[in-house]
């Protein structure tokens, strides 16, 4: 879950730690809140750089890269992960992947990025509420460990 800048025995030793916590995390129940709706109910205080009735887009706390946005949607409505999505979805999930175009363009992100759904255990997720990963502002490698 997070790119490589450091020697690699220093990396695969961070990324076993961050896979174990991922692999940690739970998946909650339909109701149950994650640590982003108190973002989203401003509980607890995020960098928010785009926001509407529907999603909103706040600077990663850990940023992977010098642009590092989250986008989700203001409620999650079921969407833990993006293999729960049901038909019903279709239109937010429009709204995120536009958003996600827009939050790269007022981000400068000509040049390219990414963007990264991490789902479930072996996707590395470790926030169960669906989020998008904007990440760009210098080159990227591929394919992702
Ligand atoms: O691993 P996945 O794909 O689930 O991504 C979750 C992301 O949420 C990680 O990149 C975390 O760095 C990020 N995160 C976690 C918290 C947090 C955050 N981004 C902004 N603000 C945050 N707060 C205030 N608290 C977090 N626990």
């Amino acid at each position: 879950c997070r790119v490589a800048s450091k020697r690699p025995s220093q990396f695969y030793r961070w990324m076993s730690t961050e896979a174990d916590k991922a692999r940690a995390a739970a998946e909650p129940q339909p109701h149950e809140p994650t640590i982003f709706d108190k973002i989203i109910n401003k509980e607890i205080p995020a960098n928010v750089i785009y926001e509407n009735d529907k999603v909103l887009a706040f600077r990663d706390i850990s940023p992977q890269s010098p642009t590092h946005v989250l986008v989700i949607p203001k409620v999650r409505a079921g969407l833990t992960r993006l293999i729960r999505a049901e038909e019903k979805h279709k239109e937010i999930l429009g709204e995120l992947l536009y958003t996600a175009s827009v939050v790269a363009r007022n981000e400068n992100l000509e040049d390219g990025y990414r963007v990264v759904i991490n789902d479930g255990k072996n996707g590395c997720q470790s926030v169960y509420h669906l989020h998008l990963h904007i990440i760009g502002g210098r080159p990227l490698g591929w394919p992702p460990v």
